[in-house]
């Protein structure tokens, strides 16, 4: 990578996996990098690549403007960094722990009573992809110090940031999440279906791999009309044709689990049972708008 234009000191809290690779993103490109691990003997590979490591959360915090926790979740990052909130003041504070929305209001919250500034990241990218061209980072919380921190941020990927409600970059981390897990359950369920004929999941995810793609093309045209709620304009493929049945009934018959498909067909069938089934599929979304309870 080539050397930052003007290097910023940065401390990266935990060094997991995400966190070796943004703390080897930063050291590449010559920004001073401090490192800390609650359990030592992590960081041996990116002090003889150029990072100091710290003694004690403390040392870590002080010793730059931008602090960077990558721990595991939201209590790891108060049981980390409570015992030193006071050292925050006049620093930023960047979590790029995967946190709810709530959780992040709440840390930004508790940042800003300590004096820090805070920004919100959700990582949508493995650590392998860090540095590279498909990696990207959204974030939300305070502009002024994502503006501030671009150097550094920059380096791990694209930097976007979606708003001054630090809550906002969780939340679309864990929505653009919703979608690649429904996706992956789909194929783990169709690897299932063509398994009890003896096909390979290989085999299978050479067919899927297009097919799912393609089906991307459609995401436009449902977002246009639920965007209208305009379910029974024309063209739409109706509730009743989609619900799913055919694809139920084959599964069991196979003696597959039909958790997956069922969960599908069950948001169909509330809509149906509301008398809607004439209505287009994307009406589906209603159901999760207002779950039974
Ligand atoms: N890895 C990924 O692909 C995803 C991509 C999207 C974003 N996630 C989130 O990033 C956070 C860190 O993930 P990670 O992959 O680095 O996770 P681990 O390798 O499991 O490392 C966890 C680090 O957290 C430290 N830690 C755990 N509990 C505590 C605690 N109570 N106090 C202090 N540190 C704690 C742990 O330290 P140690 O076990 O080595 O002592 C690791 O450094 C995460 O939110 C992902 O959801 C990654």
């Amino acid at each position: 990578p080539a050397p930052a234009a003007a290097t910023r000191p940065v401390t990266v809290l935990g060094l997991g996996a995400m966190g070796r690779a943004l703390a080897a993103g930063t050291v590449a490109v010559g920004h001073p990098t401090t490192v800390w691990n609650r359990t030592p003997g992590r960081a041996d590979v990116l002090v003889a690549a150029g990072a100091r490591e710290a003694a004690s959360v403390r040392d870590a915090v002080t010793a730059s403007p931008l602090v960077v926790a990558v721990l595991l979740d939201h209590a790891s990052v108060h049981q980390t960094l409570d015992p030193v909130a006071e050292e925050l003041a006049g620093r930023t504070l960047v979590n790029l722990v995967t946190t709810t929305p709530e959780e992040s209001r709440e840390l930004a919250a508790w940042a800003g009573s300590h004096g820090a500034a805070y920004l919100d990241g959700g990582i949508m990218a493995v650590p392998g992809m860090i540095g590279g061209a498909g990696a990207e980072i959204l974030y939300s919380g305070s502009r002024a110090a994502f503006d501030d921190s671009r150097p550094v941020l920059d380096t791990w990927g694209a930097s976007t940031w979606f708003g001054e409600d630090p809550g906002l970059a969780p939340l679309y981390d864990l929505a653009l999440l919703a979608g690649m897990y429904a996706m992956f359950a789909g194929f783990f369920h169709g690897v299932a279906m063509v398994g009890t004929a003896g096909v390979s999941a290989r085999d299978f995810a050479r067919r899927a791999a297009p097919w799912i793609a393609a089906m991307t093309s459609e995401l436009a045209g449902y977002a246009d009309v639920i965007d209208r709620r305009d379910y029974a304009g024309p063209g739409q493929q109706s509730l009743e044709f989609s619900d799913l049945s055919d694809m139920v009934r084959a599964s069991a018959e196979a003696g597959l689990a039909t958790d997956v498909v069922a969960a599908v067909q069950a948001l169909v069938r509330r809509q149906i049972e509301a008398g809607h089934g004439a209505d287009g599929f994307a009406r589906a979304v209603e159901s999760l708008r207002e779950p039974v309870r």
